[in-house]
C-alpha cells in the first residue's frame, strides 16, 4: 500500500485516540469471532498497516507505530508496511504487551477494543502494564470503523441447511448432549462463540469467510438445550426453525449485549472459553452479576469424535478428492517431461479446477501452498505474495491443498521431484516418509495425547541430525475448519487424548533453507484396533483417509525396513484399488505406474 495512504489512515487513529486520550491503540489481526479468517470488512490490521498475513498486530502511538509479526512473515511485512511509519518487531520474541510496558511511561492509558482480543489476553495485558502504572482502557468505539469511509459492507450470502444424510445427528440430541456437559460442570448456561461450534450444533454452514463454511454471529446455549443465537437474520432460510427443531430463538446480533447483561443480573453461572471467546462478551456477563466459569468450549470435544456418518463422508470425500489430486499429479509429470515447467500460480490454478470440477465439492480448505524449489524451505510459502516462481528441473515441488466437501474436508501435502532427484533428495525424503509410516502404523493405549506420540513422526529425523519446525499434527473439521482443535501432534505439550473418531493429520517435513522443502501429509482417523485380539488394555491405530501416491523416484528402498516396504505396497496397492475406476485412460496407466510395488 502507498506510503501517503497508511499514513494519512495512522493520522485519523491518531485523531480519534486524542479525543479519548490515549496514548496508544492496540489493533490485532482478529475481529469479535476470534476465528483464523475474517471478512474483508473486518480486516483492520490491514487497513492500518497494509500487512495481510494471517497473524499479527499493530501497536498506533501518538508519534510512532510497531507491528509485529511472527517467523513466517519477516519478510513480507518489509514488502507491505511502510518503514518509514513502523518499527518491525517479533510476535513471540518482543511481545507487544513487554514492548508498551517498555516503551511507555507511568500514566500512559492503552487503548483497546475488549472485542478483538480473547478475556485471557485482556486479564495478562492488564496486569503486564500495571506493574508500570500504565492503564489498560477499553474503548466503546473502535478508532479504525470511525476512520474507515469505504469500509466493505457485511457480507449477505445465505446460511445453508446441512441434511442430517451429512450430519448423523439432528441439533435436538446434538444441544440436548452439549447441555448435560454443561449442567455437569456446574454452570447453566455457555457461551458458544467459536462459528464452527455454532455451525455443529444448528447442523448449518455458511458463507462468512474464505475456506471455512460458516455464519458468524454469538450464541448462549442453555444446560436445558435452549438456544439463543445472535446473528444476521437475513442471512437465515425460511425454513431453519423446522431444521434446527425445538429450543432454538434467532436474534438480531445488535441484541446480543443485552442478552449477555441479562444473564449477568439472573446471576447466571456461565461456561465461557477464556481464549476463544472476546472479552466484550464475557466482561458484559461479569459486570452485570453472573459468575463466570474458565473452560474450554463445550462442543469442541464431541464436534472432534466424528461419528459414524461423518466418518462415511470423511472417507468418501476423500477418494473423490484423491482423484483430483491423482489428475493433477499425472497432468505434472505429462507436462515436466514435454518441457512445460510453469509457475507456482498455474499449478495451483490447474489443482484448483480439478477439484473444484469434484462432485459435492464446495471450495477449497486453505490457500494452496503451491512452492517450486526453495521457496518449498518455507513452510507458509504463498505464490500470491511475489512473482510465482517457475519450476525449477531437478528439484523438488511442494503442493499443500485441500477441498470443502458437503461431506467432509480434506487436506494434502505430496512433494515430488521435477526431473531427476539427488541422493540427498531421496535420503531426506525416505527419512520424512519413514516418520509418515511410523506414526501411521502407531498402535497405542486409550488415554494417550498427540504429543506423546509426536516422537515417532521425527525419531529417523532426529537420529540423523535434523527435525521440522512446525507441529506433525492437527485436527480437522468435517465440512468445517481445516484447522481444530482440541487434539494435536505436536512437541507442544497437549493433554487431550486422542479418541475413536478424531482426524487428525499425519504430516512431518524436512526444509533446507534456500534449497527446498519436503512435506508428506495424510489425513487419519483414529479408531479401536480390533486386530489384537489377546490385548490387554484398549488399544487405539489409525486409518488413512488420504489415497494418493507417495512419489516413489523420491524413495530411497533400501532405507525401508520389510515392514516400512509392505506399509508402502500395501497402502499404495489400496490406493489403486480405490481410485483406478474413478480416472480416465491416461490417468490410470499413470497411477499403475505411481503405485507399483517396490
Ligand atoms: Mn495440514
Amino acid at each position: 500500500m502507498k506510503t501517503e495512504i497508511v499514513a494519512r489512515r495512522l493520522d485519523a487513529i491518531r485523531a480519534e485516540m486524542k479525543k479519548v486520550d490515549l496514548d496508544a491503540f492496540i489493533v490485532p489481526r482478529a475481529d469479535e469471532y476470534l476465528g483464523e479468517y475474517v471478512p474483508e470488512r473486518n480486516e483492520r490490521l490491514q487497513w492500518a498497516s497494509g500487512f495481510t498475513g494471517s497473524a499479527g498486530l499493530v501497536v498506533v502511538l501518538a508519534d510512532s507505530a510497531a507491528v509485529f509479526v511472527d517467523g513466517r512473515y519477516t519478510i513480507q511485512v518489509r514488502q507491505q508496511v511502510p518503514e518509514s511509519l513502523f518499527e518491525f518487531h517479533h510476535l513471540v520474541e518482543e511481545p507487544h504487551a513487554q514492548w508498551l510496558a517498555n516503551t511507555l511511561s507511568a500514566g500512559s492509558r492503552v487503548g483497546y477494543d475488549p472485542r478483538m482480543h480473547a478475556l485471557k489476553w485482556q486479564l495478562e495485558t492488564k496486569a503486564l502494564l500495571a506493574k508500570k502504572q500504565i492503564e489498560l482502557q477499553e474503548v466503546t468505539e473502535n478508532p479504525i470503523d470511525r476512520s474507515w469511509d469505504d469500509r466493505p459492507a457485511p457480507g449477505k450470502a445465505p446460511a445453508m441447511l446441512l441434511d442430517e444424510v451429512y450430519t448423523g445427528q439432528d441439533s435436538v440430541s446434538k444441544r440436548q448432549q452439549i447441555g448435560e456437559l454443561i449442567a455437569s460442570k456446574g454452570a447453566d448456561s455457555a457461551l458458544i462463540s467459536q462459528p464452527d461450534s455454532i455451525a455443529w450444533l444448528l447442523n448449518i454452514r455458511g458463507n462468512d469467510v474464505t475456506h471455512v463454511p460458516i455464519l458468524l454471529g454469538f450464541s448462549i446455549l442453555g444446560s436445558d438445550g435452549k438456544m439463543a443465537m445472535f446473528t444476521d437474520l437475513d442471512k437465515l432460510p425460511e425454513d431453519i426453525d423446522e431444521h434446527v427443531g425445538e429450543g432454538v430463538t434467532f436474534h438480531a446480533e445488535e441484541t446480543v449485549a443485552t442478552a449477555l447483561e441479562d444473564l449477568g443480573k439472573r446471576g447466571a453461572i456461565v461456561i465461557a472459553d477464556p481464549e476463544a471467546t472476546n472479552a466484550w462478551c464475557q466482561l458484559l456477563v461479569k459486570d452485570s452479576g453472573g459468575t463466570l466459569i474458565a473452560d474450554s468450549d463445550p462442543v469442541l470435544l464431541p464436534k472432534a469424535q466424528k461419528n459414524a456418518t461423518e466418518l462415511a463422508g470423511m472417507k468418501d470425500c476423500h477418494i473423490n478428492d484423491a482423484a483430483a489430486e491423482i489428475r493433477f499429479l499425472a497432468w505434472l509429470d505429462k507436462e515436466v517431461t514435454q518441457g512445460n515447467l510453469h509457475d507456482e500460480a498455474l499449478l495451483s490454478d490447474t489443482l484448483g479446477s480439478f477439484r473444484l470440477q469434484q462432485e459435492g465439492c464446495m471450495g477449497l480448505s486453505f490457500d494452496t501452498i503451491s512452492a517450486a524449489g526453495s521457496n518449498g524451505a518455507m513452510c507458509h510459502y504463498n505464490h500470491l505474495n511475489a512473482t510465482p516462481a517457475k519450476l525449477e528441473l531437478n528439484n523438488l515441488y511442494l503442493v499443500d491443498s485441500g477441498g470443502q466437501y458437503l461431506n467432509g474436508t480434506t487436506d494434502i501435502t505430496r512433494t515430488v521431484i521435477i526431473g531427476e532427484p539427488s541422493a540427498d533428495h531421496k535420503r531426506m525424503f525416505t527419512l520424512v516418509l519413514k516418520g509418515h509410516i511410523a506414526l501411521d502404523q502407531a498402535r497405542f493405549p486409550l488415554g494417550t495425547t498427540g504429543s506423546q506420540l509426536d516422537v515417532l513422526a521425527r525419531q529417523f529425523l532426529w537420529q540423523e541430525g535434523f527435525d521440522y519446525d512446525h507441529g506433525t499434527g492437527h485436527g480437522v473439521g468435517c465440512f468445517l475448519s481445516v484447522h481444530e482443535g482440541p487434539q494435536r501432534i505436536s512437541k507442544v505439550p497437549n493433554t487431550i487424548a486422542l479418541k475413536p473418531g478424531m482426524v487428525v493429520s499425519n504430516e512431518p517435513g524436512y526444509y533446507k533453507e534456500d534449497s527446498y522443502g519436503i512435506r508428506c501429509e495424510n489425513l487419519l482417523v483414529v479408531k479401536t484396533c480390533e486386530e489384537l485380539s489377546d490385548a490387554e488394555t484398549s488399544m487405539l491405530e489409525f486409518e488413512a483417509l488420504t489415497m494418493v501416491p507417495f512419489d516413489l523416484r523420491l524413495v530411497e528402498a533400501s532405507m525401508l525396513t520389510n515392514s516400512e516396504l509392505r506399509w508402502l505396497n500395501d497402502y499404495h496397492t489400496r490406493v489403486q484399488e480405490k481410485l483406478s475406476p474413478l480416472l480416465g485412460e491416461d490417468d490410470q496407466v499413470w497411477l499403475q505406474q505411481a503405485t507399483r510395488s517396490i
